[in-house]
C-alpha cells in the first residue's frame, strides 16, 4: 500500500518536473540577424560541431572564478550560419555579434576577435562542464583571456549578427 503510494508520488513529481521544465522546442537559444541560415542551438546542433574544451579563470565582484567548459567554437556556429554580407573588402570586420542572456544582458564582441585570419580567439558556447553547470538548455559564453567574467555570459538565449 505505501509502496503503491510513493510509486503514485514519484510519478506525479516526475510529471510535475517534467511539465515544469519542459519550455517547448520554440524556447530554444537562437542565433540571427545578418545571417543567410538562422540556427536554432539545441543540444543536438550544438554536439555536430567539433568539442572545444577550455579552463579559464576570471575575476567577479565576488572574487576569481575559474572553470573548464565544454562546448561550441562561437566561430563554427557563425560560418555555419553563413554571413550574408559578401559585398566589398573584408565584409565579416564590418560586423559584431550581440550575446543576450535570459535576464536580458548582453555584450558585444567583434567579428574580427573570433575569425581565424584575426584573433581566432577561441569563444565558446559552452554546454558542458563549468562551475556552476552549464547545460544545453543553460548554455555559456565561454571568452577566454578576458580578464574579468562581464563577457560570460550565463543563460544565453540569443546570438544576434549585427
Ligand atoms: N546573463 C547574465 N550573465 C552574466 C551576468 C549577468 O548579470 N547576467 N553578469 C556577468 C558578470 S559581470 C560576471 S563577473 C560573471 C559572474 O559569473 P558567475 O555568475 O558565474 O559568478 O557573469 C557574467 N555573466
Ligand atoms: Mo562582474
Amino acid at each position: 500500500m505505501t509502496r503503491l503510494f510513493v510509486s503514485a508520488a514519484i510519478i506525479s513529481l516526475t510529471a510535475l518536473t517534467a511539465s515544469t521544465v519542459w519550455s517547448g522546442p520554440s524556447e530554444a537559444p537562437i542565433l540571427e540577424g545578418a545571417v543567410k541560415q538562422r540556427l536554432t542551438l539545441d543540444g543536438q546542433l550544438l554536439k555536430s560541431f567539433p568539442p572545444v574544451t577550455i579552463n579559464i579563470t576570471f575575476e567577479t565582484g565576488q572574487g576569481k572564478r575559474s572553470g573548464r567548459y565544454k562546448g561550441a567554437l562561437l566561430w563554427s556556429l557563425i560560418e555555419s550560419a553563413g554571413l550574408r554580407d559578401t559585398a566589398g573588402k573584408n565584409p565579416g570586420l564590418r560586423h559584431t555579434l550581440l550575446v543576450t542572456g535570459r535576464d536580458g544582458y548582453a555584450v558585444a564582441l567583434a567579428f574580427g576577435e573570433i575569425d581565424p585570419h584575426y584573433e581566432g580567439k577561441s569563444v565558446l558556447l559552452a554546454y558542458e562542464e563549468g562551475e556552476p553547470p552549464v547545460s544545453v538548455s543553460a548554455l555559456r559564453l565561454v571568452v577566454p583571456g578576458d580578464a574579468h567574467g562581464g563577457r560570460s555570459v550565463r543563460d544565453v538565449v540569443r546570438i544576434e549578427v549585427r
